[in-house]
């Protein structure tokens, strides 16, 4: 595996790749050009230009992380053949510079939900979280005004706010979308990138739905064990694969973490590492990255890793905020840096014991 670290690009994160760089073992980036549209084409030029970036800083880009999804593809409307062609144009220019991973999901309207950005915890750190109840209460539309001042003057991935002033829009699009229509439009979608992809050798990784299970009544299909290897055998492409997120499979309690990575072996080519710390089924907070700060066993799910033979990127996922750092929730510099260390340790161990163990 490969350690890595999400950076959303000069002018959009607060954190620096020179930073980045010096985080022991942090060897790549995951990034994107934060500023571009869904639906709208990447150029060759400037995937080059943030490329050579990342280069200059002594790091490379181990993927991007999203080329998002516009709306009419999820939602299967007419103008979906425009907007693949944009896509694949888009995974050419992406091929063309040698990249070979890209992240995306197919949540309809709302990428992962929180409902709140800065959840103190009794050590004085502020955490993402999320209560099924506060949802429930929640008007779709009035979702985005709700958390907003919370994000400490970023834009949220997936919150962007020209986007979340067409929330009503975008559900009267899904008005026909039942679970099985969506995966329906997901099967459309990869079967036409998938020439592309193979031609480029490019691993497409679909994020798993955050939190697990439908919101506002909208469909979510990439939820569980069940589903995902349907979606694999569906288009069965090793090119198209998955970002194991733990996080995000992690909300729902009856997924059984490790049980799920060894079943997906050989087409997991991305992963994000994270706990959750649970007060009931429905209300959880982030935690720090250390098992015992949560409730998954980090040690089972970095195990689970490294016996099927992952050698794809990690990365530690949503951070605390912490030692008064001021950056987009879940995005600081330090909290992720301590969780890379300690998943690296963790790797380490399992790896030298493994080794020793085979004589
Ligand atoms: C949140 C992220 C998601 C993820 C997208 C992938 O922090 O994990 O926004 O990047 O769902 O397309």
């Amino acid at each position: 595996m490969e350690m890595t670290l999400r950076w959303y690009g000069s002018g959009f994160d607060t954190v620096t790749l020179k930073q980045i760089r010096q985080i022991p073992g942090v060897t790549g980036v995951i990034t994107t050009l934060y500023d571009t549209k869904p639906g709208e084409v990447w150029s060759r030029e400037r995937i080059r230009a943030l490329k050579e970036e990342v280069e200059a800083s002594g790091l490379h880009i181990a993927g991007i992380e999203s080329v998002n999804v516009h709306e009419a593809i999820k939602a299967g409307a007419s103008e979906r053949e425009a907007y693949i062609a944009n896509y694949m144009e888009t995974l050419e220019n992406l091929g063309k510079e040698g990249i070979r991973l890209v992240c995306y999901n197919f949540m309809p309207v709302f990428d992962w939900t929180r409902t709140e950005l800065a959840r103190m915890r009794p050590d004085g750190s502020s955490v993402l979280a999320y209560t099924q109840e506060a949802v429930d209460h929640l008007d779709p539309e009035k979702m985005f005004a709700s958390i907003s001042c919370d994000m400490n003057g970023s834009i949220m991935p997936g919150w962007e706010p020209e986007r979340m002033e067409h929330v009503k829009e975008q559900f009267a699009m899904y008005r026909n979308v039942d679970e099985e229509k969506l995966f329906e439009n997901l099967r459309y979608f990869l079967e036409k990138i998938m020439p592309v992809c193979d031609r480029y050798q490019i691993n497409m990784a679909i994020h798993p739905d955050d939190p697990a299970w439908s919101v506002f009544g909208l469909p979510r299909i990439i939820t569980n064990k069940k589903n995902i290897l349907r979606l694999m055998q569906m288009v069965d492409n090793p090119h198209n694969g998955v970002t194991f997120c733990s996080g995000s499979y992690g909300t729902n309690l009856d997924n059984d973490l490790p049980d799920m990575i060894r079943s997906l072996k050989g087409r997991i080519h991305f992963a994000h590492v994270r706990n959750l710390k649970f007060h009931s089924p429905t209300n959880f907070e982030e935690a720090a990255h250390l098992s015992s700060d949560g409730t998954f066993d980090m040690y089972e799910i970095m195990k689970a890793f490294y016996e099927t033979g992952y050698d794809g990127p990690i990365r530690p996922d949503h951070g605390r905020m912490i030692w008064d750092e001021i950056a987009m929730p879940g995005y600081g510099l330090y909290d992720r840096a301590l969780g890379a260390a300690y998943l690296n340790g963790l790797w380490e161990a399992i790896e030298k014991n493994a080794k020793r163990r085979q004589g």
